[in-house]
């Protein structure tokens, strides 16, 4: 069994620094996590080995981040019964409306948790993970409420000059 509660998967290199906001906030959280980088296009045969046993080895959810004609979460959310949520990338041509596209726009019946183009998605794929393991999991409730009760309080009541 996998000691890592979720997956971080993604297309390519050039994708983590967006993904790793999402590492970041299940850092934070203290929820274990994997980043692997598995791409539907360059490495098809990565891709199936992780998805096929991804609920083998014990990951519960899967973030998925690819960008352009972004087919990994899609692929991997037909290959496994986790649930899975998709990051689309800003790429460079389109500023990421290509990756909302490609991964939002999925066929019924094979569901993709899609979120927000860039950081934010990669922030909220991990806000999102926690807020499933929290209904089984009391510590990552705790934690996701400690989170969430800081940054309602970082937030000040009358604008300020920076
Ligand atoms: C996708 O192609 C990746 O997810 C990445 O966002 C995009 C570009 O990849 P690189 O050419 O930067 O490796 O598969």
């Amino acid at each position: 069994m996998s000691k890592f509660e979720v997956a971080i998967i993604m297309g390519s290199q050039s994708d983590w620094p967006t993904m790793k906001n999402a590492a970041e906030v299940l850092d934070e959280l203290g929820i274990s996590y994997e980043a692997r980088i598995v791409s539907a296009h360059r490495t098809p045969d990565r891709m199936y080995d992780f998805a096929k046993t991804a609920k083998a080895e014990g990951f519960k959810i899967i973030i998925a981040g690819a960008g352009g004609a972004a087919h990994l979460p899609g692929m991997t959310a037909a290959l496994t019964p986790l649930p899975v949520f998709g990051v689309p990338i800003e790429s460079k041509a389109l500023s990421g409306e290509d990756s909302l596209l490609s991964i939002v726009q999925m066929p019924g019946g094979i569901p993709v948790g899609t979120l927000a183009i860039g950081k934010a998605g990669a922030t909220n794929a991990a806000l999102l993970a926690a807020a499933v393991l929290a209904l089984m999991n009391p510590k990552i409730e705790a934690a996701l409420d400690t989170f969430r009760a800081s940054r309602t309080a970082a937030v000040t009541e009358h604008p300020i000059d920076n």
